[in-house]
């Protein structure tokens, strides 16, 4: 059993007539476009004309929709762009809208992903949503969940998925392999038949498990061989295959780095073992020390990424193209945007976030992430040299900057086997969301939320306001209530859930804060690591100084008495208390919105939320007391407002 998230309406027969004028007819996914305007109860006795547009401008992802005379128009060069075409119709005609203006929309990035971390066991890494549906008991599984699943994905958007853990272990490795290749094909078919395309993880270091290999060096004559061995193998099986992400010398995970060689070596082995066939290999650039000492004061782990990857730009073959987190740690709920992007001007780059709410509350916790991606994407970068318009990340990501042809954005996704397939109801904003971002970076997180909103509980003016309000003020108060003013970390290791201040403060992973008595932060400056120096100006002197690091990124960049007055009026330490104190009520405020809408929201869904705001409520407080309370007993420097601390 699964809700049907946003596409809830029923399917059933609504006596549409669609007329195709130009396309092929019996491709799969435009068979299920079809299938969609038929079965649309809002589209029940209407003419819908599918047009070949032969507009160049569309490309082949973009359509007009249009109303003449009463009959929906939808215009498109392909089939795929047809199915997107047909899913945008119909949610735009839920919203309400009458397309009296036709609407011309082509998606700003290339690439449009999300990323799984399933286990081929069924478990999920960082996921809180129940188990894969993906993959049970070491096998693949498909069946009408996936085909909704498939439709989900198509009808915000995106174009592509990658299925298995970057971490790939175990049964993983067999899905290039006979054991499974049948089973990918069949997924890949599924996908394709909605126009989202099929990628996976790869082990890099496969050919080490070959004795007649024994190697993973991409220099190494055998392993090259051993690829385009496997790769030919692979195309045999899948024509369409859409290639690989890779996770490599990181985190435990194998890497070119092994044998002495650079990750560019590394990416173009793969890249070119898999070109013949037109296949990408999208390279991580999540490479970093995990095996700090916590003692080592200039080894800064934000400077990882940069530092590998900024002197290899150029380098990298035409099919890869490297996914970069956001920020240069690893998805807290604040960090500055990573200087990478902004860094490389001769190298496909996509920008990877994170629905998965690792740090953001594990789906128990409401934290709506569109609004921070939009500040992350709105960064201005000052890129040098550019040749088209805008150096924003989302100009860079979508290769508009640069004119890169391979580009784009991709978040480690938030869905499971649970009946709401996100956890927490709520949470499906953000997979909808973020597809409909990737899409278009310049919608608003209002405007995203709204149509979520709308499509998922109807138009009822309450259920739309209160719902907007909570979403709209859950990600800064989930900031308000965690660790303060950019520093990051504070949470229980492992599970990354729960406050423990100093859970990760003598630990190998390079994420310290270093409080003491009198000061927090590290410096990250010219002083310092240097990390600052990393971004292009005027950043790079912004970040340098005190005085315009803004507020909250301070304890970011700088190492800092708690006494220190912010730009805000208000010392650290002042701010810090205020915010956690807030951060709680306004769970509470977010909480009475949603009693408001008792009886006007599906029951079980009201009770679920429940449930979840309940146990936030409690988990807020816990955050709150114990940060205040750690604060509190380092400095002894008692809140201004007198309210109780421990
Ligand atoms: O934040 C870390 C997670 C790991 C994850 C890793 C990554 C898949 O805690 O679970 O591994 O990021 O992004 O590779």
């Amino acid at each position: 059993m699964y809700s049907k998230l946003w596409l809830n309406y029923e399917a059933k027969e609504n006596g549409a007539i669609v007329i195709s004028e130009g396309f092929d007819t019996s491709k799969p996914v435009y068979i299920n476009a079809v299938k969609e305007l038929l079965n649309a109860g809002i589209l029940s006795e209407s003419t819908i004309r599918i047009v070949k547009a032969c507009d160049e401008s569309l490309g082949e992802e973009g359509y007009i929709l249009s109303n003449e005379n009463g009959d929906y128009i939808i215009k498109a060069n392909t089939e795929k762009a047809v199915i997107y075409g047909s899913f945008r119709l119909i949610n735009l005609l839920r919203c309400g809208e009458k397309l009296s203006v036709s609407k011309k929309e082509i998606p700003a990035n290339p690439l449009r992903m999300l990323n799984h971390w399933d286990n081929m066991d069924g478990s999920i890494e960082r996921g809180y949503s129940g188990s894969s549906f993906f993959f049970e008991n070491n096998d693949v599984v498909i069946n009408r969940r996936t085909e909704e699943y498939a439709r989900f994905v198509a009808s915000v958007g995106y174009n592509g998925i990658v299925i298995n853990n970057v971490n790939v272990k175990q049964a993983a490795c067999d899905l290039i392999n006979d054991r499974f290749i049948d089973k990918v094909k069949a997924l890949s078919e599924l996908f394709d038949s909605y126009g989202v395309k099929l990628y996976l993880s790869l082990n890099y270091a496969a050919p080490i498990e070959d004795p007649a290999v024994a190697s993973a060096d991409p220099l190494d004559e055998k392993v090259i061989a051993w690829w385009e061995e496997k790769m030919k193998y692979i195309y045999s099986k899948i024509p369409g295959f859409a290639g690989f992400l890779v996770k490599a010398d990181s985190e435990g995970r194998p890497g070119p780095f092994t044998y002495g060689r650079n990750q560019a070596e590394g990416a173009n082995m793969l890249a070119r073992a898999i070109k013949p066939y037109g296949g990408v290999i999208i390279w991580r650039c999540f490479v970093y020390n995990c095996r700090q000492d916590w003692r080592d004061l200039k080894t800064d782990r934000a400077r990882a990424a940069y530092d590998y990857f900024h002197n290899l730009d150029g380098l990298f073959e035409e099919n890869v193209v490297l996914q970069i987190k956001n920020g240069p740690m690893d998805f807290q709920v604040r960090e500055p945007v990573t200087p990478l992007f902004g860094g490389m001007e001769k190298t496909n780059q996509m920008i990877e976030f994170q629905i998965a709410q690792e740090y953001t509350g594990q789906q128990r916790h409401i934290c709506y992430l569109i609004p921070w991606f939009k500040e992350v994407l709105s960064f201005e970068t000052y890129a040098k040299n550019a040749i088209g318009n805008g150096t924003t990340v989302k100009d860079i990501v979508s290769g508009r900057t640069y004119k890169r042809p391979m580009a784009g954005m991709c978040a480690v996704t938030n869905t499971g086997n649970d009946y709401n397939w996100t956890g927490h109801d709520l949470a499906a904003a953000n997979l909808y969301g973020f597809g409909r971002l990737c899409f278009d970076p310049e919608l608003s997180a209002e405007d995203i939320a709204k149509e979520w909103i709308a499509l998922t509980f109807g138009s009822n003016e309450k259920v739309v306001n209160n719902i907007l309000k909570m979403l709209m003020m859950s990600w800064p108060a989930y900031e308000k209530y965690n660790a303060p003013l950019g520093i990051g970390w504070m949470v229980a290791p492992h599970e990354h859930y729960g406050p423990d201040p100093d859970g990760y403060e003598y630990s190998m992973w390079g994420t310290y804060h270093k409080a003491n008595h009198e000061t927090i932060g590290l410096e990250r400056n010219s002083t310092g690591t240097g990390y600052a120096g990393l971004y292009n100006e005027p950043w790079a002197s912004c970040y340098e100084k005190v005085e315009t690091t803004p507020d909250e990124l301070m304890l970011f960049f700088h190492k800092m008495p708690y006494t220190h007055v912010l730009k805000s009026g208000k010392t650290i330490i002042q701010h810090i208390y205020d915010t956690h104190f807030e951060g709680a009520e306004d769970v509470e405020v977010m909480n009475s919105l949603w009693q408001e809408l008792k009886g006007l929201v599906p029951e079980d869904s009201f009770e679920r939320v429940n449930g979840r705001l309940e146990h936030q409520l409690y988990h807020s407080k816990e955050w709150r007391d114990v940060i205040n309370s750690y604060f509190y007993r380092k400095t002894l420097i008692p809140d201004e407002k007198g309210r109780e601390l421990y």
